[in-house]
Parts: structure tokens; sequence; C-alpha cells
């Protein structure tokens, strides 16, 4: 039986940052074509299928993945760090949003404010709770408050995933709010 859990990981991994890992590459939409994929994944983990990449769509706790309507092809809902547009649906946010990091990114975050970093976009959480969890995977978390009903009447475009993830290019630090302040 495989780890659904690590092989999700990797489908992330490929879908999101490196396709050329197992040789398939993404179209300016993002989707990889599935046989190859499934191909590609193939060769380095034995027995992967179909079935395997199907059910961990499925499965998939914050459901990363969707496949195209023929189900001919697959990509990450968000994540990427590779230039692709998924069609982001633009969207007005609640009066606030929550980013969790760790504490050793706290001195940058409050010289420049919240930047994508490695990402197209910065991630943002709809409850302290989540974003705490979120920053957790860095170190000590740290959680933000961010005034995005703020930010979208001055202007600024939120965006949310088809899996529900809410998105902006980048918060100033004047929308930053944190226990501290
Ligand atoms: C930090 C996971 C220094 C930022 C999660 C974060 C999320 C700065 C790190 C999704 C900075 C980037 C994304 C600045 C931001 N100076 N550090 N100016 N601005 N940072 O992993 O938000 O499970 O790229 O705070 O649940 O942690 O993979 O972003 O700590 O939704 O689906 O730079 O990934 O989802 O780290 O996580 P990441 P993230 P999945």
């Amino acid at each position: 039986m495989m780890n659904l859990t690590k092989l999700s990981r990797y489908l992330s991994y490929i879908l999101r940052h490196h396709p050329e890992a197992v040789g398939i590459s993404l179209d300016e939409h993002g989707w990889a074509n599935v046989e190859a994929l499934i191909e590609g994944i193939s060769e380095k983990k034995k027995g992967f299928d179909r079935e395997i990449l199907e059910e961990i769509v499925r499965t998939d706790e914050k459901q990363r993945y969707s496949f195209s309507e023929d189900g001919t092809r697959i990509r990450a809902n968000q994540g990427h760090s590779v230039l692709v547009d998924v069609n982001l649906e633009q969207k007005d946010p609640p009066e606030y949003l929550w980013h969790g990091t760790a504490e050793k990114s706290v001195s940058s975050i409050q010289k420049k404010g919240l930047l994508p970093m490695s990402r197209l976009y910065v991630h943002l959480s709809k409850n302290a709770k989540e974003a705490e969890k979120v920053g957790a995977r860095h170190g000590k978390p740290v959680v933000y408050r961010i005034k995005s009903g703020k930010m979208a009447e001055d202007g600024y475009c939120f965006y949310q995933s088809a899996n529900k993830v809410w998105l902006t290019k980048m918060v100033p630090i004047e929308y930053l709010e944190n226990n501290e302040d």
C-alpha cells in the first residue's frame, strides 16, 4: 500500500514547482497531461497508477488538485512557484484574513510586509487557528491579522483558488496587525 500523504506531497512538488522532475511540462494554465504524469511518476514509484492518482485527488485534505472536465489533464489549485495562470477567481475578501509565519521571518516582514517569496502569491488563512498551523511548518508560529477589507477598499486585488485559499500579491505593513501591536 502506497503512502498517500507522501505521494500527495510529491504531486504538489511536481505540479507546483518541478514538473521536469518527472519529465513533464505544464501548460500556461498549469495543466499537466495525466497519462504523461502517471508514466513519469511510475518510473520512480513502482505501481503508481491512475487509480492511486484519483484516490489522492479525491481524498486530499486540502483539495489541492483538480482534473480537467474530461479527465485528461490535472493541475494544482494553488501554491505554484512556476509561472502559470490557474484562472483564479477575483473576489472581495472578508474584513480580516490571517497569515501564519515563523518567528524568524518577523523582522523582515515588519520591514517589507508580506511577500510571496518563492510562490506567485501570498497565501492567507480564513482564521487564526489555521494560520497558526501554516506558520508552525516553518518554526515557532507567529500569526498576523490582515486588514483585507481595507486593502480591497484601497484597490488591492484578492483571489480565491478552486480549493478556497485566499491569495494576494503582497501585503504592505500598514495592513498587518499582530498581538504585540
Ligand atoms: C514568509 C501550504 C521574510 C511567509 C500552507 C512564509 C499555505 C517572509 C514564508 C501554503 C516575508 C514562505 C503557503 C518577508 C513572507 N520576509 N519572510 N517579507 N513575507 N514571508 O511555504 O504561506 O499544504 O511559500 O510568512 O498551508 O507558509 O502546501 O508560504 O513563512 O496555504 O497546500 O515566507 O502552503 O499549503 O513560505 O504557505 P511558503 P506559506 P500546502
